[in-house]
């Protein structure tokens, strides 16, 4: 639960309810004068609070900048908003985008970006409890699909690093290395763990013996470091990554790829059906793919800047690491064989995109796994006819009954007025209000206000968990809906560069164009689209038909073996 300090609203468009004793009698012109005052007061203080902790956490991205470290404001940081003090008011177009997100990071309490070092935001508690169902939804998962959680050292020695050569060629220059303990020199330097398949994969290879020790499936709920040389931004690229990777290990690639393709259900249930957003799964190119595996496949998902976020990372690495690790097993006809692994993970970055897609001019649009709220009631204590209590109780009442329903309710009883209570929830992305006051205390009823669509509706008191059950659902349905729509209009299939540059430069996304090839052979002809439009070749969908015969790449001329998705990247 949040302070109350952090309940309290930092809008104001009404004054602040009067305290109890002072409601049941008339006010006289002084006290309302005072009262005026006081509120005034507040509002000002509230804003100066809300513009000097935007400037202390550093919008960055308003100046397409990477954060700095605590303590080193950005130029940026005076300019920064646009908005009113009090309220949230961020356009989240194209161009508008990396201001939005870098203050939403700030007003809504998901990060703080000033410990001091680069990279290493403050998950607060708000964006904490986020991930947090996120990582609990991909762990429910791998629970139900036999993959068990496990929890390996962040220390990884040096030689197990650098067993994979393509693996460690790949990382050597993101680890953050560890050399001491204490005074003394560590016998071996350690990496802290970029990734933990040169951590778990020596112990896999104790472990397993025979075909009757597979498939051994494993995951870890931890956090990996990557000395990212490229911009950080919260979520999105930092240097400490909280996340969820699985490790499997089987009999036979067919198992593996199965494997593979059960944790592609659950990442399609949590990202498209749960969190309302989608993607491209895509097949890397081979000079893209992951560090020492075969294949490797992810989720791009578009931005609402138009690039795309790299969501999902999942990898069929065939036998390389086991070759590597010696994870052999004596199959069924009592030969040694090398096992066939895969490995997948999320990050942060599927919050980041959970965020982005949803959210408005006003805040956040939270799907309703992500709101640690779902419905906020905030009571309206005006007129004479009901008392304080008998308001505040219902509204309590409603709470209890939300929350019996498996509805996570909370009263804001605060001093502030509704309207702070309204622009501060709706800006925290929380998907219902409910609206309680006199009139629905004597009618049996209240309002409950959906934040996706503004709709009002006035509900019987009993029918308030159905109603709520209800709006949740619909909430969903409308931001998926919205989601995916978004999607399908950012892939644009051309025929020509000068198509593919305006897909890229003008409509954000991605360009979908025929090309010749996905082996090393075409790295060059990725290069030349770089130059031509500023995007990057991400890869190609393994489930798409090939161009017809006779298509063109139009980037060199040879016959198009595929379609190739190119975008601007994070
Ligand atoms: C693997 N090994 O490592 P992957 N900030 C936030 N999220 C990030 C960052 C970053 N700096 N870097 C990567 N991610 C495999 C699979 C175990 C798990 C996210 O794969 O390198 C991206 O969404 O693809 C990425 O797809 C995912 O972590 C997994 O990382």
């Amino acid at each position: 639960m949040e302070s109350q300090q952090q309940q309290a609203a930092p809008a104001a468009e009404q004054a602040a309810p009067a305290p109890v004793a002072e409601q049941r009698k008339k006010p006289t012109a002084e006290e309302i004068e005072e009262r005026k005052r006081q509120t005034d007061e507040l509002r000002k203080k509230r804003a100066a609070e809300q513009r000097s902790k935007t400037a202390q956490q550093k919008p960055a991205a308003a100046a397409g900048k990477e954060e700095s470290p605590a303590g080193t404001p950005s130029p940026a940081a005076a300019t920064a908003t646009a908005a009113t003090p009090e309220t949230f008011n961020f356009p989240k177009d194209r161009e508008g985008f990396a201001a939005w997100y870098d203050n939403i990071m700030t007003f809504a309490d998901i990060v703080d970006r000033r410990y001091p070092v680069k990279g290493m935001p403050i998950l607060k508690p708000y964006g904490y409890f986020m991930h947090n169902q996120i990582m609990k939804f991909a762990e429910q998962e791998w629970e139900s699909q036999g993959i068990q959680g496990a929890q390996f050292p962040v220390l990884i020695p040096a030689d197990f690093l650098g067993r994979e050569k393509e693996h460690v060629k790949g990382f050597e220059k993101e680890c953050f290395w560890v050399t001491k303990g204490g005074e003394n020199d560590l016998e071996t330097k350690c990496a802290l763990r970029p990734t933990s398949e040169t951590a778990m994969y020596p112990m896999y290879a104790l472990w397993i013996r025979s075909f009757r020790d597979l498939p051994l499936k494993m995951y870890q709920t931890n956090s990996v470091y990557r000395y990212e040389t490229k911009d950080t931004r919260p979520l999105i690229r930092v240097r400490e990554i909280p996340w969820n990777e699985g490790h499997t290990c089987h009999a036979t690639a067919a198992d593996a790829l199965d494997c593979l393709e059960q944790a592609w259900g659950s990442y399609t249930r949590m990202t498209r059906d749960l969190l309302g957003f989608t993607g491209v799964r895509i097949r890397r190119a081979v000079w893209d793919k992951f560090a020492g595996s075969e294949h490797t496949d992810v989720l791009d998902t578009i931005m609402p800047c138009g690039r795309v976020l790299q969501a999902v990372g999942a990898h069929y690495l065939g036998q390389k690491f086991a070759r590597v690790f010696d994870i052999k097993f004596l199959n069924k006809e009592n030969a040694w064989e090398y096992a066939y692994m895969t490995c997948f993970g999320i990050s942060t970055r599927i919050l980041a995109a959970a965020l982005a897609i949803h959210g408005d001019q006003k805040g956040l649009v939270l799907p309703p796994m992500l709101a640690q709220k779902q419905v906020v009631i905030v009571p309206i204590l005006v007129g004479k006819k009901t008392s304080y209590e008998e308001v505040i109780n219902k509204a309590k009442e409603y709470r209890d009954v939300l929350m019996r329903a498996g509805i996570r309710a909370y009263v804001d009883d605060t001093p502030s007025s509704p309207g702070e209570k309204f622009y501060y929830w709706e800006m925290k992305g929380v998907p219902l209000r409910m609206e309680v006051g006199p009139r629905d205390v004597q009618n049996g009823t209240c309002v409950v206000v959906r934040r996706d669509t503004g709709e009002k509706s006035t509900i019987q008191g009993a029918d308030v968990a159905a109603a709520c059950r209800a709006g949740l659902d619909a909430l969903l349905a409308n931001i998926r809906a919205k989601g995916l729509e978004f999607h399908r209009t950012h892939i644009t299939t051309c025929n020509t560069v000068e198509e593919m540059v305006h897909a890229i430069q003008v409509v954000g996304g991605f360009a979908r164009i025929p090309f010749h090839s996905m082996g090393m052979e075409a790295k060059v002809s990725d290069e030349r689209v770089h130059e031509l439009c500023g995007g990057e070749v991400r890869g190609f969908s393994p489930a798409e038909e090939v161009p017809a015969p006779g298509t063109l790449c139009i980037i060199t001329g040879k016959p198009a073996t595929v379609w190739a998705y190119v975008a601007r990247a994070y």
